[in-house]
């Protein structure tokens, strides 16, 4: 009888060391508009276990992928007020909010994947994330996106003139609608989750994106034709939210940005090898692949660099970046 009281205490004690180990537990929500798998994704769980680890459990982040929460635009306005504490997105939906952030959207401002890795690494990264502060948001960390390029359902695209007045879904930025337009395309700006349809019923002729993003959100089925222009290499940035960020103390705001940091490399690494993945996806799914001449493209674009260098700081920074090695 006496042993049964001691055990039942002890269990007693037990459930309440659980409980209250459990109730310590914060957990941070984090927004994705890519599926379970995507290195995105993936790279916000891997920061998500090292904040787990370096705080001794009292934070975890939980990533909700598939646009679960809404789509980029939405989830953006959701972190600036503090709804929700991380989130993933494009520059590109962040191009009307945070000015800086349409340089490096720019078509053709970086020469290679590794100029873009080396610009964001440096002195510019660290900028272009303290950019963010004026919105009620921290910038942690910028991952990569690989180039974009147009596909459409129609027929293969080899010269600037095969794109005239073709229907490209863009994401929701002046800068992409531009861009379209001067390649005398017609854009729609759309969320992501509304292009598969679009697609399919014809209310556009193509989108742009790079070959991770249009193998997983299964466009390839949709449009048969890619066309290897890389007019962008648009970063993707995780941002928090300033109102989460000013409820962590000191210490544990540089674990999470330590962690966020160090997701970079995983995510690199998960990025190289799905970029190969994707494309070898969709060629054997039968898509056909196009080259183009990227020079009259370049050139097309003056008066998209034109407008939206449009202060002397803008200005400094394109230079800068097109300075980078
Ligand atoms: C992808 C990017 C997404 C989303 C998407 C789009 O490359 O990773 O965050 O912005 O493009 O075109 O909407």
């Amino acid at each position: 009888m006496m042993h049964f009281s001691r055990l039942t205490t002890m269990a007693f004690a037990f459930a309440s060391l659980l409980a209250s180990s459990a109730s310590a537990q914060t957990v941070l929500r984090s927004a994705d508009t890519h599926p379970d798998g995507y290195p995105t994704v993936e790279a916000v769980k891997y920061m998500g276990e090292l904040i787990k680890e370096r705080t001794g459990g009292r934070y975890a982040v939980e990533v909700y992928p598939s646009a679960q929460l809404g789509e980029e635009k939405d989830t953006i306005e959701q972190t600036q007020a503090g709804v929700l504490d991380f989130n993933r997105v494009s520059m590109g939906p962040f191009n009307g909010i945070v000015p800086e952030t349409r340089v490096p959207s720019l078509p053709y401002i970086f020469r290679s994947a590794d100029h873009m890795r080396h610009t964001m690494d440096g002195p510019i990264g660290g900028e272009l994330l303290k950019a963010f502060e004026a919105h009620n948001l921290v910038g942690l960390a910028f991952y990569d996106s690989g180039a974009r390029s147009f596909y459409n359902s129609k027929k293969p695209i080899t010269s600037l003139a095969d794109m005239k007045g073709m229907k490209f879904r863009v994401i929701q930025s002046d800068v992409f609608v531009d861009m379209v337009n001067q390649l005398g395309a017609n854009a729609t700006p759309m969320g992501y989750g509304e292009v598969y349809s679009a697609l399919e019923t014809g209310v556009i002729d193509g989108a742009e994106n790079n070959w991770p993003s249009f193998e997983s959100a299964k466009h390839y089925e949709v449009a048969k034709y890619i066309t290897l222009d890389q007019h962008q290499m648009v970063p993707e940035v995780l941002v928090m939210s300033k109102t989460s960020w000013d409820k962590l103390s000191s210490e544990d705001q540089a674990i999470v940005k330590q962690a966020a940091k160090d997701s970079v490399s995983k995510m690199r690494e998960l990025w190289d090898a799905r970029e190969k993945k994707s494309r070898a996806i969709v060629e054997a799914a039968g898509v056909k692949v196009s080259e183009i001449d990227k020079q009259p493209l370049i050139d097309a674009m003056k008066p998209v660099y034109d407008k939206y260098l449009s202060t002397p700081e803008l200005k400094d920074l394109a230079t800068r970046i097109q300075a980078t090695e």
